[in-house]
């Protein structure tokens, strides 16, 4: 059996790198609490990514969690049922009720147009999700949310690094949540960040993440959880700053090998890069079509038996788990574009170690059964002539 090729592999520094910086917490055992490293991540990840404010938390579900305490949100939350459970759990776990609406039809985001449509009473927020990185339609959205009073928290957890026209899509609306998980472009093991650009929400997102202290520590001013990210991790996300450039163009170099080989079979359908758009190269999703030779999970079930181990991200529907299926809440809004996108997408693996011979074994699965499929037809074709 060949070697498996996962859906990803975390990047490592070199080790020394990663050692050097965590030699200083054996000597001033100041291991959490905001330690010199933090310190250093927060500043060095605000100024490459060209954002105002950010604070590090522990993960990106708790930056989402940390975003709707720090903004006081209340009663409902408009979102889309396709994305990573995390996003609306953290609503759930706030106490507050997603409201899912539909995504735009041939995309993955949430379509802005059916705010218009949601006429529940007590909506407080709209959370968007840049799917795979690929930016929300802004514009439309903040309008909406200007007009309704709405507070915007974008679920940015694919978007680290991600620039539009030359501007970082972390800007835009009152709060952007990252991930810094093992599977994410940029890690920290575990963790996460809030963006904003009010410096008074910025304070009140750092004493929502400490229990809800002042910055002195003496009173508690906030209903605040642990939302602190620790010096180990701090010293992990430092070691990797100096890697961005090589893990981005390593990744892109194996997306548009994807593409090359990809392109031009029939059935299978790619995810487009508006040309405005320094991405991150961070999913290569395929869409599987009905003129392909295999349903979606037909192919998945071959992959894995070539020990190839893609993901369906993101299937099922949040709408479809039992915890969501069984809530008396769950909205009335239907989903059809998101049904259809959840039923027919897999994540290829796509990491900076992989190999031409890792994606070439990827795309050769692919090929193969689809030109089974035009080979017997033809063949069927002839038959039928003679
Ligand atoms: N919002 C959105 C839109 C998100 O996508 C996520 C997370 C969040 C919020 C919440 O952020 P966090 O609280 O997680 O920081 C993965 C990740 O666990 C999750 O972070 C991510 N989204 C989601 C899309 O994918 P799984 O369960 O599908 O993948 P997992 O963890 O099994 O890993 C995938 C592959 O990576 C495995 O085949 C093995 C490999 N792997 C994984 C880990 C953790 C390694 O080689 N080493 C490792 O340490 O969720």
């Amino acid at each position: 059996m060949p070697n498996p090729i996962l859906v990803t592999k975390p990047f490592l520094p070199n080790i020394q790198d990663f050692y050097s910086k965590l030699l200083g917490l054996w000597k001033s055992r100041v291991l959490t609490h905001s330690g010199e490293l933090h310190q250093l991540l927060e500043k060095q990840l605000t100024e490459n990514l060209d954002v105002t404010n950010l604070s590090l938390v522990n993960n990106g579900t708790i930056a989402l969690e940390v975003a709707i305490q720090a903004l006081e949100l209340k009663g409902k939350i408009i979102t889309t049922p396709y994305t990573f459970i995390a996003t609306v759990n953290s609503i759930l776990l706030k106490g507050l009720e997603p409201v899912f609406i539909d995504i735009e039809d041939e995309g993955f985001n949430l379509d802005p147009e059916l705010i218009d449509e949601v006429k529940e009473q007590d909506v407080s927020a709209i959370m968007p999700v840049h799917v795979y990185g690929l930016p929300c339609d802004d514009n439309s959205i903040e309008q909406r949310a200007k007009v309704k009073g709405l507070k915007v928290i974008y679920d940015a957890a694919h978007a680290f690094g991600i620039k539009k026209k030359g501007e970082s899509i972390l800007n835009w609306g009152d709060a952007s949540t990252l991930s810094f998980h093992a599977t994410k472009i940029f890690h920290t093991f575990e963790g996460g960040a809030v963006v904003c650009n009010n410096p008074l929400l910025k304070d009140k997102i750092n004493q929502v993440r400490n229990f809800g202290y002042t910055s002195d520590s003496v009173d508690v001013v906030a209903l605040g959880t642990n939302g602190k990210m620790n010096e180990a991790q701090a010293a992990m996300g430092l070691a990797l700053i100096p890697y961005l450039e090589e893990i981005i163009s390593k990744r892109k170099h194996w997306f548009n090998f994807y593409v090359e080989q990809l392109s031009e079979v029939q059935g299978i359908k790619l995810m487009t890069i508006p040309p405005e758009l320094e991405y991150n190269y961070s999913y290569f999703p395929i869409l599987i079509k009905s003129a392909f030779s295999l349903t979606r999970d037909e192919l998945f079930n071959k992959f894995q038996e070539e020990n190839i181990f893609p993901r369906k991200y993101f299937y099922p529907l949040i709408t479809d788990f039992s915890l969501y299926k069984n809530f008396k809440i769950i909205s009335k809004h239907k989903t059809p574009n998101a049904r259809k996108i959840a039923d027919s997408v897999i994540c290829l693996p796509l990491y900076p170690d992989l190999t031409e011979d890792d994606v070439s074994r990827v795309c050769e699965v692919i090929k193969k059964v689809q030109s089974s499929k035009c080979w017997s037809s033809k063949f069927k074709v002839r038959e039928f002539r003679s």
